[in-house]
């Protein structure tokens, strides 16, 4: 027993050296960016305080007009063969108005039989997909009003074996510029899952969002070289103008096919064909698996939805660039395509943005089949929501 009431007298002891060893002046500790009580001055942090204060101590969740909540509605107008998996529509582009009405693109696959899983991604074949979006299409909807879609019909098929997206042609986006449209979209030579989600972007082009669209034939935005952090993957094309140039926002799945790392990356030219030229600081951001920005002020805000260290963030670059986190939101959009007023006019002062679609995923259940759906999410991220063109 004695030895029981010596260890803790030692114990104590310790634990008393310890604390007083804690509270004394750390040298070389930076002054803290904050107001604190004279008695919190100079403690030593734990590592959570530590990043609180010192690494993300502009963040205030509730205090600035990038923070919002999201509201989400059922659309009318897809028919999901009643949900049984075979049809799935996801990855919509951004929202543009024209001629009278809303135009959005998307991922449509209507295949036989559901995927097989990117891990039976042997087992697929010219009819059997892999992935939710192998063996997919582009197509395009258009509404009057934002909640009521017309499906009008296939933009861009996959075309015949080996040119850049023969099987399948994916997660696309739109650019405006001087009069004409662009559809950026990730081609893919291969089923997804057979190495890891791997391909580059491709482009069609067309005179009116009606179409006909066609296709560039040809890699637009090129794959990173052997060891580069883009080298695998080039996902989620997402334009916009800026300085008069073409900004082309992407992101990069970095470890493929290990567990996913993403990285969001920027190329930017003055032919929307390409070449194009990737930004020095590449990646720009750490997280986020689909990268949804729109001007916001003079700089771009940014949904970072799922994966990497930021998700749930969003984010603002003051110079286009560099990303600092603005707010911590919660059930963010995935692969949002908003309606982003300024997307394509060049603005110095951008408004925002106050709904979109994005997707819900249903990874597949027993009884229930893995599809994808569109939906509409509403938002403030705006600078005025009583603006009538947003
Ligand atoms: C999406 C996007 C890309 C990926 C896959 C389909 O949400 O990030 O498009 O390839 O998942």
């Amino acid at each position: 027993m004695k030895r029981f009431y010596l260890a803790f007298l030692v114990m104590g002891l310790l634990s008393c050296k310890n604390s007083k060893k804690d509270t004394e002046v750390l040298e070389n500790q930076k002054p803290f960016p904050y107001t604190v009580t004279d008695s919190s001055k100079n403690r030593k942090l734990s590592a959570a305080m530590d990043r609180s204060f010192n690494h993300y101590s502009n963040i205030h969740p509730k205090n600035n007009e990038l923070y919002t909540n999201f509201k989400y509605t059922e659309l009318k107008g897809f028919d999901y063969n009643s949900h049984d998996g075979t049809v799935s529509r996801r990855d919509p582009s951004k929202v543009i108005f024209e001629n009278g009405k809303y135009y959005v693109w998307y991922t449509k696959r209507d295949t036989p039989v559901i995927p097989v899983g990117a891990k039976n991604a042997e087992k697929s074949n010219d009819t059997i997909p892999s992935t939710d979006w192998d063996l997919s299409e582009i197509w395009f909807a258009t509404s009057k009003d934002g909640f009521t879609w017309e499906e009008q019909g296939v933009a861009v098929p996959r075309p015949p074996k080996p040119e850049v997206g023969w099987r399948a042609v994916t997660t696309t986006d739109i650019l405006k510029w001087k009069g004409k449209y662009y559809l950026y979209y990730q081609g893919f030579m291969e089923a997804s899952g057979k190495r890891g989600d791997y391909c580059p972007v491709t482009a069609s082009y067309a005179d009116s969002p009606d179409g006909p669209w066609t296709p560039a034939g040809k890699v637009v935005i090129e794959n990173g070289p052997e060891g580069s952090w883009d080298q695998y993957a080039i996902h989620d094309p997402y334009p916009l103008v800026h300085n008069g140039q073409i900004y082309i926002y992407y992101k990069s799945a970095f470890n493929r096919p290990n567990p996913v790392w993403v990285g969001g990356g920027l190329v930017t030219g003055d032919n929307p064909l390409g070449p194009f030229k990737k930004h020095l600081l590449n990646p720009l951001t750490s997280s986020g698996h689909e990268v949804t920005l729109f001007p916001f002020k003079e700089g771009l805000g940014a949904i970072v939805a799922k994966d990497g260290t930021e998700h749930f963030t969003i984010q603002y670059a003051k110079d286009w660039v560099n990303f600092e986190i603005a707010s911590i939101c919660e059930l963010v959009p995935v692969a949002t395509g908003p309606f982003v007023p300024d997307a394509f006019t060049d603005t110095k002062y951008g408004r925002g943005i106050t709904w979109g679609m994005s997707h819900f995923v249903n990874a597949g259940k027993p009884g229930i089949n893995p599809h994808s759906i569109l939906v509409r999410f509403d938002c403030d991220l705006s600078l005025d929501v009583d603006d009538p063109e947003m």
